[in-house]
């Protein structure tokens, strides 16, 4: 292992390829399709612009990343895993205490495989869902973050077409093969998870779905990082710090947009901003409760068997496993969980082993807490009283114990017909769409913003916020 990448290889990596020849030439047999794919589905303009990008140059703790103008095609996607640990040992499960497996054993090969692909599905999707968004970048700088979380969700498809290349064999191939056929939206052949087929056509959409789904994918990579399938452990505690990223890029957007609100709200002492090309609170706040509650779906069922499986298997961890005060096998022990019975909403018992989904998606709504907390100083810092919120857990959910269930945002059991009659009011509609999308004009003079948004407060690697981040 070096400790900088060599960039000269046509696939950049730092698993020595070369020693492995057959691999070698399956990855350099799929590169093409990665190209073609991301030429037509991958951003629809810029993509002959020199655009100010960060390359990882080495997986070291400090100073990966390297700085420069770069042209979408040509940024180079590679294959890095961060350092082994030595004589790292498995932290749950069955298996805790014993070595990490550097090898897929044949008992857990099917889960295995099922869980990277989900996990390599989504990247792609992401940039697919992406794609027109250039068109009407809010400034050169956020365009320029566009393009930054794009290429690293490619190279987050690298991360696992490698592994699926690597230690599966033809049917990996195969899967590798189908993460470039499945579409976002697509009806015949659609993306695996719901919130990946749902369209991201604004930059509020954009922003919400850098902070809500893309957080996510900071748990689900957490958990997956706990693995004791070593490869896939050290390949998720990369992608991480790229995600870290990502999720900056959500939640100093849609602060921004706070910002630029509460300045208009005071300037026309009005909370009536849309004359004057600002996005109102009540807009924003039924985008984040979509966001919110399409992204909760995306941990699965909150009791589920599949996840208990892949906990006690020692295939998937929790996030941060090792800060959880308990056994970490989970076995003999019980657990609250939201439960809806006859139609109220109410409380179970569960294994707690069958819980894992739900504590990982607790561990991401405390998160999402923090965010909320933060725009909300910025609107008291405005003298604004209003405050956002997260709708309750059972609003508008598809997967797991409220799937069934109506719910208002504060937690209300409803008919079916008064929820035909109220969502409208708690989630984005047609007229929230149209007037969102009015104002998505693209603003490309270099340190300009559009109407709704404030500037960002620092540019990008030292450079000053006007900076000319993408050279159109
Ligand atoms: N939509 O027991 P269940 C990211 C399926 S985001 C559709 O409830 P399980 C990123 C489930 O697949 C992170 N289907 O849940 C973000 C299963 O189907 P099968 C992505 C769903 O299996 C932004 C059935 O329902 N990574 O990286 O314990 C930009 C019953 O499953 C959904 C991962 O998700 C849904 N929302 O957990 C770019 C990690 N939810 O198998 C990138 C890998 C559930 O019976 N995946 N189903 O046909 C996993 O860990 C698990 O597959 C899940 C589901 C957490 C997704
Ligand atoms: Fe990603
Ligand atoms: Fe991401």
């Amino acid at each position: 292992m070096t400790a900088t990448f060599d960039y000269t290889e046509r696939i950049p990596n730092n698993v020595d390829l070369a020693a492995d020849r057959r691999l070698q030439r399956a990855l350099e047999s799929w590169q093409p399709h990665f190209l073609d794919w991301w030429g037509e589905l991958g951003p629809a303009q810029f993509q002959d612009r020199d655009v100010f990008l960060r390359t990882a140059i080495g997986v070291d703790r400090d100073g990966w990343a390297d700085y420069g103008y770069v042209r979408l095609p040509e940024y180079r996607w590679g294959i890095f895993l961060s350092e082994p640990q030595k004589d790292r040992t498995i932290g749950f499960g069955d298996h805790k205490g014993q070595p990490v497996w550097q090898e897929v054993p044949g008992e857990y090969r099917n889960m295995l495989r099922r869980l990277i692909v989900v996990q390599g599905d989504t990247e792609p999707a992401s940039v697919e869902q992406q794609r027109h968004l250039g068109a009407t970048a809010p400034s050169l700088y956020d365009l320029r973050n566009l393009f930054q979380v794009n290429v690293e969700e490619g190279r987050h498809l690298w991360a696992m077409v490698y592994l699926l290349q690597r230690y599966f064999g033809r049917d990996g191939r195969d899967e590798a093969d189908s993460m470039l056929e499945r579409h976002s939206g697509d009806q015949d052949n659609p993306r695996i998870l719901g919130a990946f087929n749902e369209q991201t056509p604004d930059w509020l959409s954009f922003f919400c779905f850098a902070f809500f789904t893309d957080r996510d994918g900071k748990f689900q990579l957490g958990a997956l990082r706990e693995s004791a399938f070593d490869p896939l452990a050290r390949t998720c505690d990369f992608m991480l710090k790229e995600e870290a990223h990502h999720l900056f890029v959500g939640t100093q957007g849609i602060g921004r947009i706070i910002e630029r609100t509460a300045e208009l709200m005071n300037t026309h002492d009005t909370d009536d901003v849309r004359p004057h090309g600002g996005i109102d609170l009540g807009t924003l706040q039924r985008y984040l409760n979509f966001h919110w509650s399409v992204s909760l779906d995306l941990f699965g069922a909150e009791v589920s068997t599949n996840g208990a499986t892949s906990y006690t298997s020692s295939v998937k961890g929790r996030f941060n496993e090792d800060r959880y005060q308990d056994d970490h096998r989970l076995v003999e022990r019980d657990i609250i969980v939201p439960a809806f019975v006859d139609g109220q909403i109410t409380t179970g018992s569960a294994r707690s082993v069958n819980a894992v989904n739900l504590q990982l998606q607790e561990a991401f709504r405390d998160d999402c807490t923090k965010g909320l907390a933060r725009w909300n100083r910025t609107l008291t810092d405005h003298g604004i009283d209003h405050r956002l919120t997260l709708p309750h857990l059972a609003f508008n959910r598809h997967v797991g114990v409220f799937a069934d269930a109506n719910v208002s945002p504060d937690g209300e059991v409803l008919s079916a017909d008064e929820w035909t009659a109220l969502s409208a009011q708690w989630l984005p509609t047609g007229e929230d769409k149209a007037f969102v999308a009015s104002l998505m004009t693209p603003c490309f003079d270099k340190g300009r913003m559009a109407s709704w948004i404030a500037p960002p407060s620092t540019g990008i690697s030292g450079q000053p916020t006007d900076y000319e981040y993408v050279r159109l």
